[in-house]
């Protein structure tokens, strides 16, 4: 087994080196391997009227402005647009319906097209707004169609009910059950807008499958600190009823979006990870489609990093890892992990070790990228540094492949 995964390794180290030396023009990745990508992702459909702050919760959640998702957006039906996050190599994907609750909309086409994609619905909701009964209405279509789907239910622009001037209380006081009626940190009247809005919608939200998110996702112009008030708690809302394959992983990269240093790097490195072992079980894509992943991914570190590759020494600082501290430290060490994992070594656990290889060996170069750029932009040069960060990270990658597949 070990000869095995050496020998992945080393080939995958082959064809990444061919990647870094040539990295443009990407080819793109042709439709049976996108297809595997969007698979391994976690798609969450908002819906909710017109201004109740959907887009807002894309671009919190995202870390992205609202340009980057006003740009990312591609049609799905006439009202409904996706946002992949990240774009190329999306761990999580955005159904938007736009228009929702607006003269002449009409659900059917959203509700045929989007529910079969969706994994999570979102309902947004202002936490004034009590005039919901068309969203209930689709709610209730939803669950009598789709019986397991998640709901999380988003309350939005809280200080709309605080009492003036407004002010967020100093811990964030809410779990989105009736433990908050009572809760005296939360002003009286908002507190009862919400519990009217959890009565409203109990009869479509089935306990265990929705929770309550009360969130005030401000721009700083409104002056109204912290932003994004309520982040963590919809993260944990989403890991608690997005499919568990998905949660942990899935929380992790959101939660990495908050690293300042990196700028969400990592969540990308995540994304791109999980996509090069979803595009390496494709069979007729499988090695070819790696290292297209793998340069997408630089390409996208090198522009969060706003500096530019210099290929050539990236190159020559992994060529010096080269394929002895890879295969024997990492080689073996994924080999340890993963033995856990796979109780009878055959068929399925040859393809089972490829695609956790695939998944480390980029996550690892991601890290590693994730060092020499800042390098780079800090003006320094420190190739053990970088090395030291590959072979950590390869250790790494097996531990959030291995919790993975425990999910
Ligand atoms: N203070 C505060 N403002 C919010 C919140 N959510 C949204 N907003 C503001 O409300 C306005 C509408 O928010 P969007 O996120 O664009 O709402 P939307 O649901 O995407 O709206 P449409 O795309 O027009 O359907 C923007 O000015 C946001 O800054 C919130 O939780 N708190
Ligand atoms: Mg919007």
């Amino acid at each position: 087994m070990f000869d095995w995964i050496g020998r992945q390794i080393a080939d995958g180290w082959e064809t990444l080196q061919g990647v870094i030396l040539s990295p443009s023009p990407d080819p793109d990745l042709d439709e049976e391997a996108q297809a595997a990508i969007r698979k391994q992702a976690v798609t969450i459909w908002l819906i909710g009227k017109v201004q109740a702050g959907k887009s807002s919760i894309i671009r919190e959640l995202a870390g992205s402005t609202d340009a980057e998702v006003g740009n990312g957006f591609r049609p799905c039906t006439r009202t409904t647009a996706l946002f992949g996050f990240p774009p190329d190599a999306p761990i999580l994907r955005f159904l938007d319906t736009r228009g929702f609750g607006e003269a002449g909309y009409d659900p059917a086409e959203d509700i045929a097209t989007c529910l079969p994609e969706a994994d999570l619905v979102m309902a947004v909701i202002r936490a004034d707004d009590h005039a919901t009964e068309g969203l209930r209405g689709v709610l209730k279509e939803v669950r009598a169609k789709k019986p397991e789907a998640p709901f999380v239910i988003a309350q939005t622009c809280l200080h709309k009910l605080y009492p003036h001037p407004p002010r967020h209380p100093d811990a964030y006081p809410w779990t989105g059950t009736g433990l908050d009626d009572a809760n005296p940190s939360i002003p009286e009247r908002l507190r009862r807008s919400l519990a009217a809005q959890r009565a409203s919608f109990a009869l479509v939200t089935a306990p265990g499958l929705a929770r309550f998110v009360p969130l005030d996702f401000t721009l700083p112009e409104d002056d109204l600190p912290p932003p994004g008030f309520g982040r963590p708690a919809l993260i944990d809302a989403i890991e608690a009823t997005a499919p568990a394959a998905f949660g942990a992983s899935l929380a992790a990269a959101l939660r990495a979006v908050d690293e300042a240093r990196t700028g969400g790097a990592r969540a990308h490195i995540l994304g791109y990870a999980f996509a090069a072992a979803a595009v390496g079980a494709v069979p007729a894509v499988g090695a070819a489609g790696l290292p297209v992943v793998q340069g997408k991914m630089l390409h996208s570190l090198s522009g969060i990093f706003g500096v530019a590759f210099e290929w050539w020494t990236f190159a020559e600082i992994l060529g010096s890892l080269g394929t002895t501290v890879v295969v024997r430290e990492g080689g073996l060490f994924l080999v340890r992990e993963l033995a856990k994992l796979i109780p009878v070594y055959g068929q399925t656990a040859g393809a089972a070790l490829a695609a956790a290889a695939d998944f480390a060996i980029t996550y690892a170069l991601g890290e590693a990228a994730c060092v020499y750029l800042l390098q780079q932009r800090d003006g320094r040069r420190d190739p053990d540094e970088v090395a030291a960060r590959f072979n950590a990270a390869l250790a790494e990658a097996a531990t959030i492949w291995r919790r993975k597949a425990e999910e």
